[in-house]
C-alpha cells in the first residue's frame, strides 16, 4: 500500500467519528500523492505524515459560567496546537453549537497550510467552545468569555500561541477575552488578534478575510483573461467574512445578489446593500427578515430540509462564506448549470469532496478556503508585528500589503500545480505549496 493510503487509513483509525477531521485530511493527502510519491521511503522512515496529521498538543477543557438567571451553564471547551515548525500557533476561535474535536482538528489542520501560504511565521492552531452566543445577554457573552479564558491563558502567549476570532467570535468576544488574560497574566501583549483599535488591533483586520478573498478572485480572473466587473456573484453567509467580500466584490464592479443565515437566504438582484447588511448584523444583530423587510428588492426565503438556498441562483462566481459543507453535488450541479464560471471559498471546506471534483471536472475555476480565505489570518499577523513593534499602521499600508499577499499566494499556487504537471488544480497547488515550506522546517528541526 502506498504511504499516503497508509497515512489516510492511520487517521481514520485513531480519530473515530470525527469526519469533518478525515475529510480535510483526505484532501491534503491526495494532493501530496504526487510529491510522497517521488521520494516515499524518505518520507516514510521520518514518519512526517504521521507527524504532520498529529497534533503537537490538544487542550479540552469545561467552561462553568452563570446565566441571567442563576443557572450554572457547562460547556466544553477546546484549543488544538497543531503544528509550530514555522511560528507560534495561529488561528481563530469557534464558539458555535456545533463544535467538537474533531471539527476543531479539521480547522486546525488547514490552518498549517493555510499560513504557511501567507509567506509568514505562523504555526497552525484553532481552538472554540459548543457554546451558542445567539440569544445571550451582553453580559452572558462576557462572563462566558471571562470563564473560557480562565483556563485558556495558561496555554497561549504572544510567541506561543495567538487565537482570534471566527464563527461566534468578533470584536466583542476578543475584547472580553483580552480584558481576562490581562487581568490574570498582567502583561499587555498582542496575544489575541482581531482586537479593538484603541487596544491594539490593526485597522483592515475586520474586513481582511473578505477583501483578501476577493483580492484572490480578481488575481484568478485576471489570470483568465477577466475581472469581476459587470458580474454576477452569490455570497452565502451574512457574518464577517460574507459582508467584506461583498462590500470589495460591488466596490471592483461586481453585483453581489444574495446573501444568506442560519435560518434562510436573501436574494436581491439589485445588489446587497452592505450598510442595510452590516446594521442588521453587526448592530443589531438579527436575522435577514430585517434586511427584507427595509429593502424593497429584496426577496426573503426560509430554509427548509432539503433545499438547496443559493446556489440555485444563477451567477458568473460563487464565494461560498458560511460553513463547512454548505455546497455539496447537487449545489455544485445547479451552478454548473447556472454557468458559473468561478468558485472561491471564503469560508473553510465549504465545498465537499464530490463537489469539489464535479466543479473541477466542469472547468470551473476552483480555489479552496487555505488559499483564498488566508487574508484574514495574513493581516492577524501583520498585527502581531505591530504589536511586536508597538507601532500602528495606516488602513493603506496594511490593505496594499494585504493586496501584496493575497496576489504572492495566487502566485505560489498556481505555479505549485505547474510544477506537479495539474495546471489549474489549485487545491492541489495550494497543498502542495503550504505543505513544503512545513515539511522543511520540520525536517531541519529534527524529531520533535
Ligand atoms: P460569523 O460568525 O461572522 O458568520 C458566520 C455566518 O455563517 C453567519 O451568517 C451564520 O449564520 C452562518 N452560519 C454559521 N454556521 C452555520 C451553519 N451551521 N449553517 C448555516 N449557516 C451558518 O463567522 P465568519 O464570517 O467569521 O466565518 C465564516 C466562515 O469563514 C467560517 O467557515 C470561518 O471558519 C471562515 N473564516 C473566517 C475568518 C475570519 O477572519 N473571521 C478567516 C478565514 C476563514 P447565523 O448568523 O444565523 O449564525
Ligand atoms: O480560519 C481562519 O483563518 C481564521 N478564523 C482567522 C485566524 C486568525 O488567526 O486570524
Amino acid at each position: 500500500m502506498s504511504y499516503v493510503d497508509e497515512v489516510y487509513d492511520y487517521v481514520v483509525e485513531k480519530n473515530p467519528a470525527q469526519p469533518e477531521f478525515h475529510q480535510a485530511v483526505k484532501e491534503v493527502l491526495e494532493s501530496l500523492r504526487v510529491v510522497i510519491e517521488k521520494d516515499e521511503e524518505k518520507y516514510r522512515k521520518e514518519a512526517l505524515l504521521e507527524r504532520i496529521v498529529t497534533p503537537e498538543r490538544q487542550i479540552l477543557f469545561r467552561v462553568p459560567w452563570v446565566d441571567d438567571k442563576g443557572q450554572v451553564q457547562v460547556n466544553n471547551g477546546f484549543r488544538v496546537q497543531f503544528n509550530s515548525a514555522i511560528g507560534p500557533y495561529k488561528g481563530g476561535l469557534r464558539f458555535h453549537p456545533s463544535v467538537n474535536l474533531g471539527i476543531i482538528k479539521f480547522l486546525g489542520f488547514e490552518q498549517i497550510f493555510k499560513n504557511s501560504l501567507t509567506g509568514l511565521p505562523i504555526g497552525g492552531g484553532k481552538g472554540g467552545c459548543d457554546f451558542d452566543p445567539k440569544g445571550k445577554s451582553d453580559n452572558e457573552i462576557m462572563r462566558f468569555c471571562q470563564s473560557f479564558m480562565t483556563e485558556l491563558y495558561r496555554h497561549i502567549g504572544a510567541d506561543t500561541d495567538v487565537p482570534a476570532g471566527d464563527i461566534g467570535v468578533g470584536g466583542r468576544e476578543i475584547g472580553y477575552l483580552y480584558g481576562q488574560y490581562k487581568r490574570i497574566r498582567d502583561v499587555y501583549e498582542g496575544v489575541l488578534t482581531g482586537k479593538g483599535l484603541t487596544y491594539g488591533g490593526s485597522l483592515a483586520r475586520t474586513e481582511a478575510t473578505g477583501y483578501g478573498l476577493v483580492y484572490l478572485t480578481e488575481e484568478l480572473l485576471k489570470d483568465h483573461g477577466t475581472s469581476l466587473k459587470g458580474k454576477t456573484v452569490v455570497v452565502s453567509g451574512a457574518g464577517n467574512v460574507a459582508i467584506y467580500a461583498t462590500q470589495k466584490a460591488q466596490q471592483l464592479g461586481a453585483t453581489v445578489v444574495s446573501v444568506s443565515d442560519s435560518t434562510g437566504w436573501i436574494y436581491d438582484p439589485e445588489g446587497i446593500d452592505v450598510e442595510l447588511l452590516r446594521d442588521v448584523k453587526e448592530v443589531k444583530r438579527a436575522r435577514l427578515t430585517e434586511y427584507a423587510n427595509a429593502r424593497k428588492s429584496a426577496e426573503y426565503h426560509e430554509k427548509k430540509n432539503g433545499e438547496h438556498g443559493v446556489w440555485n441562483i444563477k451567477c458568473d462566481v460563487a464565494l461560498p462564506c458560511a460553513t463547512q459543507n454548505e455546497l455539496d453535488l447537487e449545489d455544485a450541479k445547479a451552478l454548473v448549470a447556472n454557468g458559473v464560471t468561478a468558485v472561491c471559498e471564503g469560508a473553510n471546506m465549504p465545498t465537499t469532496i464530490e463537489a469539489t471534483e464535479y466543479l473541477q471536472k466542469n472547468n470551473v475555476l476552483f480555489v479552496c478556503g487555505k488559499a483564498a480565505n488566508a487574508g484574514g489570518v495574513a493581516t492577524s499577523a501583520l498585527e502581531m508585528s505591530q504589536n511586536s513593534e508597538r507601532l500602528s499602521w495606516t488602513f493603506e499600508e496594511v490593505d496594499s500589503k494585504l493586496q501584496g499577499i493575497m496576489a504572492n499566494i495566487y502566485k505560489s499556487i498556481s505555479e505549485a500545480a505547474k510544477e506537479y504537471g495539474m495546471e489549474g488544480n489549485y487545491v492541489a497547488g495550494a497543498n502542495i505549496a503550504g505543505f513544503k515550506k512545513v515539511a522543511t522546517a520540520m525536517e531541519a528541526q529534527g524529531v520533535v
